[in-house]
């Protein structure tokens, strides 16, 4: 990361310096202090505005603050925000039936953060190898792709191939095998073991820097998984609700994971709110006391993720995204920089590749369009993400690209 200090204006450093004297030092941020956030808009303590095109990595797809998903948030939050599962409410019911039939599975499990969606995946589906599928207890086994990313916790570290996420951390979950994403034949060949519980991946790889796979990828793994009796885990937090052009980006291959984990845009980024959707085969194997969470589906969240569920079909915003992620792709590859290798994306989940010696450009140049009026962040050294609110217009589009043209001009 590049280590040129750059001159803040006073207030903007003064956060800045309470968050390096007082706060972990687990993330690098863009140096910029944001104080308002409104649709693809967002405004730092000076007042300056940015087109936000990183979206809270997918949470903001309605855009911030969206009106709708306020209204229900501040509606619930003065009447009750959380009885835990001790209790029902008349909230609950009512999301769970909203949400099953809206992705068509019997049931769902809330949670609230990704990584405890992911958990909860991988716990129904040992659970339901062990009942259902026979395998010996604690020989399940769970297949990831290399270079997938699902979370934080010991066990979504222990599935990663990313030293800056496991280094240090170990020892590490059991039972947990990789293999290449992409490939049909090594996937087929890992599946032949009769203890494998289930494979969970990315339908396109967010942090890896979007990676897209082969057309037919994801059909091929809904066959294998069929064939050899597997259930396919699909991890929609990042590519699901509207962001890459279809409701789910499975949708893309008609495909049906056996198991479904939303999160991120679930709640629009008003709070976290996540959700795991299976059918009854494999959610009733789980009892009562034997999962669960003090936050997962209190009102609040399931309020606010019904509104915003009803924005994203209202406002038609797959459509948009597919319609605006053409757009952007084009208009990107019209620039015919030198200093862009590759631009990938399906609807509005997009990644420039950036090709220059200097290996700081992809940072320098999400500096440069910080001072232009974008903000947008490298994932893995070289590729920038470019992911604004699916609720952006063609002309907002053609001016953001106008100004990633200028700003990569400065790369020279
Ligand atoms: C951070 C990355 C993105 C995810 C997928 C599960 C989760 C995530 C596909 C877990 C979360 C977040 C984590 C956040 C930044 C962001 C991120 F850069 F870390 F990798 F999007 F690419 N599955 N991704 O992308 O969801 O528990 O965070 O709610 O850690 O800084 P979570």
């Amino acid at each position: 990361m590049s280590t040129t200090t750059i001159a803040l204006p006073e207030k903007s450093q003064y956060f800045i310096d309470l968050e390096n004297q007082y706060g972990a030092h687990n993330y690098h941020p863009i140096p910029v202090v944001l104080n308002k956030g409104q649709g693809v808009f967002l405004w730092d303590v000076e007042g300056k505005r940015y087109y936000d095109f990183l979206s809270g990595y997918s949470a903001v797809n309605q855009g911030h603050c969206h009106p709708k998903i306020i209204q229900a948030l501040i509606e619930q939050a003065g009447k009750l925000t959380l009885t835990s599962r001790a209790f029902h409410n008349d909230l609950l019911g009512e999301y769970e039936k909203y949400i099953t039939a809206y992705f068509g599975y019997d049931k769902v499990l809330p949670m609230n953060t990704g990584v405890e969606g992911g958990e909860t995946a991988i716990k129904l589906a040992r659970r339901w190898a062990y009942v259902k599928k026979g395998v010996a207890e604690n020989k399940a086994k769970v297949i990831f792709a290399e270079n997938n990313f699902w979370g934080r916790t010991m066990a979504a570290i222990s599935s990663s191939t990313d030293p800056s996420s496991y280094r240090q951390f170990g020892p590490f979950m059991p039972g947990f095998e990789l293999v290449p994403y992409n490939d049909l034949a090594s996937l087929e060949k890992a599946l032949q073991d009769p203890n494998v519980a289930a494979f969970m991946v990315e339908p396109i790889q967010g942090e890896a820097g979007v990676v897209v796979p082969d057309e037919g990828y994801l059909k091929g793994v809904r066959d294998l998984c069929t064939q050899y009796n597997v259930l396919f885990i699909a991890d929609e937090i990042q590519t699901g609700l509207a962001r890459t052009g279809k409701m789910l980006a499975c949708d893309h291959e008609n495909v049906r994971p056996d198991i479904l984990i939303l999160g991120k845009a679930l709640s629009g980024g008003a709070l976290p709110v996540s959700a795991v959707l299976a059918d009854d085969f494999i959610m009733l194997n789980i009892h009562p006391g034997e999962h669960g969470s003090t936050y997962g589906g209190n009102p609040l969240a399931c309020a606010v993720a019904i509104a915003a569920l009803q924005v994203l079909k209202e406002e038609k915003m797959a459509e948009k995204a597919e319609e605006m992620g053409q757009l952007l792709r084009a208009e990107l590859a019209k620039l015919n920089s030198p200093f862009i290798k590759l631009i990938r994306g399906k609807g509005l989940l997009n990644a420039i590749v950036i090709d220059h010696p200097n290996k700081e450009a992809a940072w320098d140049l999400c500096l440069h369009l910080k001072d232009e009026g974008l903000l947008a962040k490298p994932t893995h050294g070289d590729k920038i993400r470019f992911a604004p609110p699916l609720i952006i217009t063609g002309e907002q589009i053609l001016e953001c690209v106008g100004n990633i043209g200028k700003c990569l001009d400065k790369l020279a």
